[in-house]
C-alpha cells in the first residue's frame, strides 16, 4: 500500500452464529497470506477490566442495569478506540468482529422486549431522556464520534437457521424471541447507513473504490460461499484508503 494511504476499517457484524468469528479468520488469514497488514480486533473485548465486567454479565455471573451494561459496551469500544485510529494511521487494516451496530440492536432490543414495545425507531418522536426505557436514539448516543468503519459488512440469517448451529443458547442474549428482535433492530440501522450513503452519494462504489458502508450477505451459504460474498467487498480496499478516518453518526 503507499505510504500515503491508511488502512480501511471493515467490521464484520450480524446475527449470533452467523459466522463472524469464522469469516473474520479465514479474512485475516487471506490477508496475511498475501502479505497485506491487518489486524483482527473484537468487541467485546473481554481481556480489559470493562471487558470482564461486560463477560460477568453475559455468563449471568453479575447482574447490572440495562443503562450500566449498555455503556459499559460502549466505553470498551471507547478504551480501544485511539488503538483503531493508530493502526488504520499505520497502515494497517483493522477487521472488526462486532461493533457499536450490535451496541444498539442488542440493547434497544432486550428493553422493547421487557417493555413489551414495538422497536423504538430513530425518529424525531423518539425523544432522548424522557423515555425512561433504552431509546434507540439514547442507545446510539454514546457510540457517536467513535471511528467510522469503511465498510461494514452483516452477516445475516435466519434465527432458526443461526439455532441450529454449534453453541446455541449458552449466553444471557441467545434467545428466540430477543434474536428475532435483534434482526430487526439491525435492519433498522441498514437501512439509515444506507440514506446515510446516499445523502453523500454512496450509495454506489465511486470511482476511487470508496464502498457502500453497509452490505448484507447472505450467511445462511456454506462457509466458502459467504467468505467470497464478502471479499468482493473487501478487495477493492486492500490497496489502502485515500479519505480521513470517519467518526459514527457525523
Ligand atoms: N453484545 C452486546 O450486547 N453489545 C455490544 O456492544 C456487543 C455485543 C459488541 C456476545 O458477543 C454477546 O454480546 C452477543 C452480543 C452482545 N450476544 N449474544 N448472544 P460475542 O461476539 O462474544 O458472541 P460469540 O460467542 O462470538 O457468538 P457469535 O458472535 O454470535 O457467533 P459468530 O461469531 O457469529 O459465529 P461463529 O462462532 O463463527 O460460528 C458459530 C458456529 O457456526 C460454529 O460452530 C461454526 O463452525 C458454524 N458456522 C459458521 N459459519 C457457518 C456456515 N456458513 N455454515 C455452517 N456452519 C457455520
Ligand atoms: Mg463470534
Amino acid at each position: 500500500m503507499s505510504t500515503s494511504r491508511r488502512g480501511a476499517f471493515i467490521v464484520i457484524e450480524g446475527l449470533d452464529r452467523s459466522g463472524k468469528s469464522t469469516q473474520a479468520d479465514v479474512m485475516l488469514d487471506r490477508l496475511n497470506a498475501s502479505g497485506i497488514s491487518a489486524k483482527l480486533m473484537k468487541f467485546p473485548d473481554r481481556t480489559t477490566a470493562i471487558g470482564q465486567m461486560i463477560n460477568a454479565y453475559l455468563q449471568s455471573k453479575a447482574d447490572l442495569d440495562d443503562h450500566v451494561i449498555h455503556l459499559l459496551f460502549a466505553a470498551n469500544r471507547w478504551e480501544l478506540a485511539s488503538t483503531i485510529t493508530q493502526t488504520l494511521e499505520s497502515g494497517t487494516h483493522v477487521l472488526c468482529d462486532r461493533y457499536s451496530f450490535s451496541g444498539i440492536a442488542f440493547s434497544a432490543s432486550k428493553s422493547a422486549l421487557k417493555h413489551k414495545e414495538a422497536i423504538p425507531t430513530p425518529s424525531s418522536s423518539d425523544i432522548p431522556y424522557t423515555n425512561p426505557n433504552l431509546s434507540y436514539i439514547w442507545c446510539r448516543d454514546p457510540e457517536r464520534g467513535l471511528p467510522a468503519p469503511d465498510l461494514t459488512l452483516f452477516l445475516d440469517i435466519s434465527p432458526e437457521a443461526a439455532s441450529a448451529r454449534g453453541g446455541y443458547g449458552e449466553e444471557r442474549y441467545e434467545k428466540a424471541e430477543m434474536q428475532a428482535r435483534v434482526r430487526e433492530v439491525f435492519g433498522q440501522i441498514g437501512n439509515e447507513m444506507l440514506s446515510h450513503n446516499q445523502n453523500e452519494d454512496r450509495s454506489e462504489p465511486t470511482k476511487d473504490g470508496a464502498q457502500p458502508r453497509w452490505v448484507v450477505i447472505d450467511a445462511g451459504n456454506d462457509k466458502t460461499t459467504v467468505s467470497k460474498d464478502m471479499w468482493a467487498h473487501v478487495e477493492p480496499l486492500i490497496a489502502g484508503v485515500d479519505s480521513p478516518i470517519g467518526r459514527l453518526w457525523y
